[in-house]
This record gives structure tokens, sequence and C-alpha cells, in this order.
């Protein structure tokens, strides 16, 4: 049920990114000469789309050449959650965490868990730090490969945590 929700909360910010894959936009132009039927081509592109879009929830973005990742803070459905709380990143790919619901939040990474040699602090907001307004975002890009946990500091307790792995 979770998953669920987070797939449905994935599709529409992974929209915006879908521009910048080369291997999609560079597949479309091939079929719209071919077929002028433009009731024939939207529907083949709406079903594209939804396949693509299952597939960026399934492999939580293990596939994806988008230069941005976005990660939502706060569920839509009010959960206190990092909406996708999984992903994977490609070494200096950006993060993009965006405020969504119930905030404020914020992003800390666990000083525990990542890799060695690692300046949290260089990474992180601070604890006290708070994103407070609709859409706000906190960029950080990754470039030590690994696993890394992050964490919400006021919804920490509620489970706000999140993993990324760069490789
Ligand atoms: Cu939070």
């Amino acid at each position: 049920m979770a998953s669920l929700t987070s797939a449905a909360v994935t599709i529409p910010s992974f929209t915006g990114l879908k521009s910048g894959s080369p291997a999609r936009s560079s597949a479309k132009p091939s079929i719209a000469p071919a077929a002028p039927p433009k009731g024939v081509v939207a529907k083949a592109s709406l079903k594209e789309a939804g396949v693509a879009a299952v597939a960026v929830a399934a492999s939580a973005v293990l596939a994806s050449n988008a230069l941005a990742v976005e990660v939502l803070l706060g569920g839509s459905d009010g959960s206190l959650a990092f909406v996708p709380n999984e992903i994977t990143v490609a070494a200096g790919e950006e993060i993009v965490f965006k405020n969504n619901a119930g905030f404020p939040h914020n992003v800390v990474f666990d000083e525990d868990e990542v890799p060695a040699g690692v300046n949290v602090t260089a990474i992180s907001m601070s604890e006290e730090d708070l994103l407070n307004a609709p859409n706000e975002t906190y960029k950080v890009v990754l470039k030590e490969k690994g696993t890394y946990t992050f964490y919400c500091s006021p919804h920490q307790g509620a489970g706000m945590v999140g993993k990324v792995t760069v490789n």
C-alpha cells in the first residue's frame, strides 16, 4: 500500500524531468511523422508514458539518465515521508528535495550512514534550518559512491527517513 501511494505521487514529479531523457525524446520523432492520425499518436504516447512512469517508480530511478532527481518532502496524502524514500543516482547527479506537504521539513544526512570520508555537514541542512514555504527546495550533489541515509529532523521520529545510493 505504501509503495502504491508513492508510485502515484511520483508520476507527476518525474514528468517534468523526462524531457532530459535522451532515449525517449529521440524515439518519439521517428514515430510521429509516420503516424499522422492524432488520436492514435496521443493514445500511444499516453500508454508509453504510463509504462515509463511505472518503470521509474519500480526501479527507483535506477535506469534514469535525467540530470536531476526530485524527492518530495511530505506525501500528498499527508504522510510524513520522503517520496520516493529510496533513490539511486549517478555520482555528481543533482538531487532536488522539494517541499510538498506537511512542512516544515529539512534534509539531514546521517553521519554514521554515509560513505567513509564524506563530510555530512557539507551536504546537509542544519538541524535547525527548515524549508517552510510550498515548493521550496534544497539541492545537493553527492560525489562519493555508496549509500547514504538521510532524515528530516522534525519528523525523524515519525519515520521521515530516506536512502540514496550513488553509483
Ligand atoms: Cu519532515
